[in-house]
């Protein structure tokens, strides 16, 4: 029993298809709580932060681009395990892997429009926390 913080992110593609109420639903109805949200454009050196792992590989430019192409809706969700949780019910990367019922599995196609962000460990839900939210924005 471990209640978390993990940083979750409606990403461009599912704020213009008008996914954000099906995707804070879905949190909702899993019990998760939401500890702070904005609706934000993310800047080139922001995003070149929050995907710096990423830095090098053949994806990081369309990556940056297409996460800075519109607005996002940021937000800390809080529950019972929350960090593996929250990417179990984004499912696999891949929308070609991920499992019907996910969120990637019913709501996209393609690896490069994903719809959503979710931290993937403990510090990665610290450190990416911290550079989108400053502590007092948080309820
Ligand atoms: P995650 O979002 O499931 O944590 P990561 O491996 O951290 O996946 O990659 C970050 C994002 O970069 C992915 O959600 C996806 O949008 C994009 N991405 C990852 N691998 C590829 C790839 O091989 N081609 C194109 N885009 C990719
Ligand atoms: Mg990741």
């Amino acid at each position: 029993m471990a209640v978390e913080q993990t940083f979750a992110m409606v990403k461009p593609d599912g704020v213009r298809r008008g996914l954000t109420g099906t995707i804070i639903a879905r949190l909702e109805a899993k019990g998760f709580t939401i500890k702070a949200m904005k609706l934000m454009r993310i800047s080139r050196e922001l995003a070149e932060r929050h995907y710096g792992e990423h830095q090098g590989k053949p994806f990081f430019e369309g990556l940056v681009s297409f996460i800075t192409s519109g607005p996002v809706v940021a937000m800390v969700v809080e529950g019972e395990n929350a960090i593996l949780e929250w990417r179990k019910m984004m499912g696999a990367t891949n929308p070609k892997d991920a499992a019907p019922g996910t969120i990637r599995g019913d709501l996209a196609t393609t690896i490069d429009e994903n719809v959503v962000h979710g931290s993937d460990a403990p510090a990665t839900a610290e450190r990416e926390i911290g550079i989108f939210f400053d502590p007092g924005e948080l309820v």
